[in-house]
């Protein structure tokens, strides 16, 4: 059977029409409907930062109330976490990618990713709503007693939103442990798995063990602003610093929802660009296992100023110390295996170049925050917004667009314009550090976040950042116009145009609706890059 051949019927064109789409159970097609979505929350989110930048372009509130001003980024945070961020990569690429990456035809439960679907575009509508009819201006971290007491907000509506949107991400992770466990190919064991699939398997037991907490949080908040019950405002007898030990459980291991399926991207990148097997495979896997149970330890790092004991700010910041470990596991495994690989400067790959940089970046400044001294310094000034930018836009941005790069002609069947790629990448990353570069220093300086003016003699880093964003900004939309170009004028790609390893290279692009005709059968793991072994299916 010749399986790269380009068959006529595939997942695109087997149905027509918009229900066709909205009734779909394909995995395929439903990652395709939040890639949409998320797209759109995406620029959503970067419209808000847009205009919280050229507020910032002066010191004094200028283009806007601070009012507004308030609004504006606490609606930026919201969109960006819970619309945008926790499932950008999960629900696009790991939707696709998951049952095609152990030989499956499907997930486990394909209604129930449908349904998934739907809950998160219906929580996005309520908090839509929420910032059409008056927004909220509490910060995305909702910290109470201003939120269930003093804000003049639509604080409930915009909390139903994130509720809501929590059981999509429940769901799409319950469907992805029990996928893995359940539906994998005869002979692909678990420690032949790709990493990609550990990177998801890991970030789905956060999602499962951790949004539950975040949910009842902000159902307490709105039980508490609805009927006055003393849960957190100290006036009624309840405690705020509750709150934050609630809020941030889960917050903090979100952060790693949001960076883990990046890291997977990566693992998969480096591999396929240098063309060698990961170097350490076994600590890579177990890596992520270790960041999702050591990330659920660390949350009173966020609690240092709040008036907790100096003993358990001493015991959060030294295992805050330890969550770093597992992740410096695997940028040490990464360039051990870009040392002597002959890697490729493909497009893909300079995103993984850039995430790791970048990353690496976010992440030794965290260790900075997580010194207990250092961060009753830092504490809410503009060095944590380019700490965690350095993390979320140039950690799991990069590694989102570097997986879309990466996978897009399977998805589509189409090349994309490699010259323009790089160059959007290029853009990406210079505009990218000339907006959060400056506020490292900014911030050290002393200037706080969440305020819409500011003293004047930090104007000149609020200018670079400003022409940073633009840049940013534009860089943004070049990928979003060369995909659209390639779907109807890309070149026709071939079943693996990388010449890169795992099974999802060894099915026509774009995938048979069933993925595979024949289940395939694994006699080793799905990265071989050594010349000796055959590939994947037997
Ligand atoms: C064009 C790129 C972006 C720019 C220029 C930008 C700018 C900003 C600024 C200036 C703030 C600070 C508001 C303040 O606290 O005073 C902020 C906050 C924040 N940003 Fe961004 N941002 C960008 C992209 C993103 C992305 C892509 C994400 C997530 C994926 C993100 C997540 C957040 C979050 C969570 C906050 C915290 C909001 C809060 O303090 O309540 N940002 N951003
Ligand atoms: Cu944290």
């Amino acid at each position: 059977m010749d399986t790269t051949a380009t068959p006529t019927l595939n997942y695109l064109n087997n149905g027509h029409g918009l229900k066709s789409w909205l009734l779909t159970r394909d995995h395929k097609r439903i990652a395709l409907l939040y890639l949409w979505s998320v797209t759109a929350f995406f620029f959503l989110g970067g419209f808000f930062a847009l205009m919280i930048r050229l507020e910032l372009l002066t010191p004094a509130s200028d283009l806007v109330q601070p009012d507004t001003y308030n609004k504006l980024f606490t609606m930026h945070g919201i969109v960006m976490v819970f619309f945008f961020l926790i499932p950008s990569i999960p629900a696009t690429l790991g939707n696709f990618l998951i049952p095609i990456m152990i030989g499956a035809k499907d997930l486990a439960f394909p209604r129930i990713n449908l349904l998934s679907w739907y809950i998160y575009i219906l929580g996005g509508l309520f908090t839509i709503t929420a910032a059409l009819t008056g927004g909220v201006d509490t910060g995305w971290t909702f910290y109470a007693p201003y939120s269930t007491t003093a804000s003049n907000s639509n604080v409930i509506l915009a909390g139903l939103g994130i509720f809501i949107t929590g059981f999509s991400s429940i769901l799409t992770g319950l469907n992805f442990i029990v996928t893995v466990h359940r539906m994998r190919a005869p002979g692909l064991t678990w420690f032949r798995l790709p990493l990609f699939v550990w990177s998801h398997y890991a970030t789905s037991l956060i999602m499962i063990l951790g949004t539950p907490v975040i949910a009842i949080t902000v159902l307490l908040v709105a039980v508490e602003r609805g009927l006055h019950l003393g849960i957190f405002d100290p006036a009624l007898g309840g405690d705020p610093v509750l709150f934050q030990h609630l809020f941030w459980f889960y917050s903090h291991p979100a952060v790693y929802i949001m960076i883990l399926p990046a890291m997977g991207v990566v693992s998969e990148l480096v591999q396929a660009f240098a063309r060698k097997n990961i170097f350490g495979y076994a600590f890579v896997a177990f890596s992520s296992l270790a960041i999702a149970i050591i990330g659920f330890l660390v949350w009173g790092h966020h609690l240092f100023v709040s008036g907790q004991s100096t003993y358990a700010g001493l015991v959060f910041s030294i295992i805050s110390m330890f969550v770093a470990i597992p992740s410096a596991v695997k940028v040490f495994n990464w360039t051990a295996t870009l040392y002597k690989g002959s890697v490729s400067w493909d497009s893909p790959m300079l995103y993984a170049f850039g995430f790791i940089g970048l990353f690496t970046i976010g992440g030794l400044t965290g260790l900075f925050l997580a010194t207990l001294g250092m961060d009753i310094h830092m504490h809410d000034t503009y060095f944590i917004i380019a700490h965690f930018h350095y993390v979320m836009v140039g950690g799991a941005i990069f590694g989102f667009l570097g997986g879309l790069h990466y996978w897009w002609p399977k998805i589509t069947g189409r090349m994309y314009p490699e010259g323009w790629a790089k160059f959007a990448c290029l853009n990406i990353f210079i505009g990218f550090n000339l907006t959060f570069g400056p506020q490292f220093i900014v911030g050290y300086l002393g200037m706080p976040r969440r305020y819409a003016m500011y003293a004047p003699e930090f104007q000149v880093w609020n200018v670079l950042s400003t022409a940073g964003a633009t840049i940013l900004g534009i860089g943004y939309l070049i990928p979003m116009v060369y995909f659209t170009w390639s779907i109807f004028k890309g070149e026709i790609a071939s079943a693996n145009p990388w010449g890169a390893r795992g099974l999802e290279w060894e099915i026509p692009s774009p995938p048979p609706t069933e993925n595979f005709l024949v289940t395939p059968i694994v006699t080793h793991g799905t990265h071989q890059y050594a010349p000796s072994h055959e590939v994947g299916i037997v």
